[in-house]
């Protein structure tokens, strides 16, 4: 067994946990907060038996959307204080997969 753990951003995270609900996985939401932009986002977590992380892995792959986002980062400057923009592009999912040790449930 893997233990998934995605990062996806709030706006996609119905139809991710839709779909994989759908097919059967059970899925954890946490609300989460990128560390970059401080925005909420949500990281889903998923038991999944070994044969169907790759299944999990492409609904994400399809459900997450790329999205360009901008950061204000003020800098001090001789002339004062002023803002640099930076852009960024927010992937559709970050994930992690992991061995899980040991599974029960009560
Ligand atoms: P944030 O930390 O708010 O990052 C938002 C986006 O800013 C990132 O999108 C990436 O494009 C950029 N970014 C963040 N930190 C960066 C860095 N050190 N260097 C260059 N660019 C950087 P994504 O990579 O798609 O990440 C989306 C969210 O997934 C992140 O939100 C964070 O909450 C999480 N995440 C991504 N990678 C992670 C990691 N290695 N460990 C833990 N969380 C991660």
């Amino acid at each position: 067994m893997k233990m998934v753990m995605a990062i996806v951003q709030a706006e996609d995270v119905s139809t991710i946990t839709n779909a994989l609900v759908d097919a059967g996985h059970r899925v954890t939401r946490i609300a989460t907060t990128g560390g970059l932009l401080r925005r909420e986002n949500v990281t889903l977590l998923l038991g999944v038996e070994d044969e169907r992380v790759g299944e999990v892995i492409t609904t994400l792959q399809k459900s997450g959307r790329h999205r360009k986002s901008t950061l204000s980062i003020p800098t001090e400057q001789p002339s004062g204080e002023v803002a640099q923009t930076l852009h960024v592009e927010v992937g559709g999912a970050t994930v992690f997969v992991l061995d899980v040790e040991r599974f029960e449930r009560y």
